[in-house]
């Protein structure tokens, strides 16, 4: 980061959509707790599962007055969502609604997610204040390589970009290749897709003889699965441009609910439409600022599904200083991983982004890897699977042999406990098209 990117981030910030991210802190206070009463009386009169679960806590609506009083009531989590399929949690008849999303269902049956038209524009307006703080302006070329369909990615950059007036293509997810030569012959300026798109992208640039570095690109926007800061570096020097990172989830409202500002230094929540906490995953209890766990976010201007503390699954932390940029909005560390996205190593809790963060300390490999888990005497085993470049692979035994023991060593440092690693072929891993699959399950191995 450079003085001058958040000086560049504190003129464009200038947008009158920006206007948000710079209220007085009193201001935001006032404007939360406003909407949250609101919010909470809608979902109590409409939602039976909040009627319900009320009622249980013994708390009436109208005792929430300030996001200091939700920790009385009980946490939404994605079963509820999924027992309440299609449309239990529906605070608006159908024919209110506008349109319908759905979350990706990485971790089970999709969860169906409507939108009134006044929703519709909230989202727009987020989008628009991401895409604003991370310096796109009206005159950008956004390449949206997000999928469209019910993954709110497409549409949700779509929507944004357009309501910003700048030019879209709207290419969506995956046919790699044509990405390569829209960015090219389109002169994109702004690239909106996958950390592990990018990747894979990046690689098939190189085979295509096309330099990312000589386009037109400026920015890129990486969301939807986390990424490393290792892997920022990686992607920046790949194509020359910087690389900013936005998070957000369809149950809430899809990509829009935080993103970072020039200043590189967590993403901020957009929290005057959606309240974040902390909380132990185990005890429920909120945590103070700064400390790491479980996000909880509750939506503040939602019409068609109100969330109440809804429990993302996604670890972060709330940063405690304030940002150089001047946004009065919270931040949160970028999140490195889902609670539920773990593995064991000897008794030890690993996440993929542990082993990405490993592997980008070695030069030769590219970050394409993949955790196989089986079973092994009736123990649950891990082997990293990591990709070497052809020019590698074509090599000497003893070469790989040294290559596969710094990978060794370098996942033994960061993680603390030794894991096997396998070195594979070329191409072997699967590429992702959208969210990448680190964590597979292979069948049974004989003991
Ligand atoms: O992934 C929305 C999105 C689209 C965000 C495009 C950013 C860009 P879902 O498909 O519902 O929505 O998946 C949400 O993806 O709970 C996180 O686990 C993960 N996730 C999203 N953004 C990030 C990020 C979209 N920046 C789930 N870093 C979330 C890490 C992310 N994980």
């Amino acid at each position: 980061m450079t003085d001058a990117s958040v000086a560049v981030g504190s003129t464009v910030s200038q947008h009158p959509a920006a206007a948000d991210d710079f209220l007085p802190v009193q201001k935001l206070r006032e404007r939360q707790d406003e909407r949250l009463r609101a919010t909470v009386r809608l979902a109590c009169e409409r939602v039976d599962l909040y009627r319900q679960r009320f009622a249980v806590a013994g708390v009436r609506s109208d005792q929430i007055q300030t996001p200091e009083d939700l920790v009385r009531i009980p946490f939404v989590t994605k079963d509820d969502l999924r027992a309440a399929y299609p449309q239990g949690m529906f605070a608006v008849p159908l024919d209110q609604v506008a349109r319908l999303h759905a979350s990706s269902g990485t971790t089970g049956r999709q969860v169906l997610v409507p939108y009134t038209a006044a929703d519709l524009a909230v989202w727009t307006a987020a989008m628009i204040r991401c895409l604003v703080m991370f310096g796109v302006r009206p005159s950008d070329v956004i390449q949206n390589a997000y999928g469209y369909g019910l993954f709110t990615g497409g549409l949700g950059f779509h929507d944004g970009a357009a309501a910003l007036r700048a030019t879209v293509i709207p290419v969506s997810g995956g046919n790699t290749e044509r990405q390569i030569v829209v960015a090219r012959d389109f002169g994109s300026t702004v690239l909106c897709c996958t950390p592990s798109f990018f990747l894979h992208l990046a690689d098939r640039a190189d085979e295509m003889g096309i330099d990312l570095r000589g386009l037109r690109l400026r920015i890129g926007v990486f969301g939807a699965e986390p990424w490393s800061e290792g892997l920022r570096g990686r992607i920046e020097q790949a194509a020359a441009i910087e690389a900013f990172d936005i998070y957000g989830l369809a149950e809430i409202v899809g990509p829009g609910v935080a993103a970072e500002c020039p200043a590189h230094s967590g993403l901020h929540v957009l929290e005057d439409l959606f309240y974040p906490e902390i909380i132990d995953p185990a005890s429920g209890q909120r945590l103070p600022d700064g400390q790491v766990g479980e996000l909880v976010l509750t939506t503040l201007c939602k019409e068609a599904m109100p969330m109440l503390r809804y429990r993302t699954g996604d670890v972060t932390a709330i940063c405690t200083e304030p940002c150089p940029c001047g946004r009065t909005l919270r931040r949160i560390r970028r999140v490195s991983h889902r609670s539920d996205d773990l593995f064991i190593v000897r008794g030890v809790n690993v996440y993929p982004s542990q082993i990405e963060a490993a592997l980008l300390e070695v030069k030769e490999t590219l970050p394409h890897y993949q955790i196989v888990l089986s079973q092994r005497d009736g123990q649950e085993h891990a082997e990293v699977q990591i990709e070497v470049g052809p020019e590698m692979f074509s090599d000497r035994i003893s070469v790989l042999q040294s290559l596969q023991d710094r990978l060794t060593r370098a996942i033994r440092q960061g993680i603390g406990v030794h894991v096997d690693v396998r070195l594979v072929e070329p191409r072997s891993i699967a590429r992702s098209e959208g969210k990448a699959q680190r964590i597979v399950t292979a069948g049974t191995h004989a003991p």
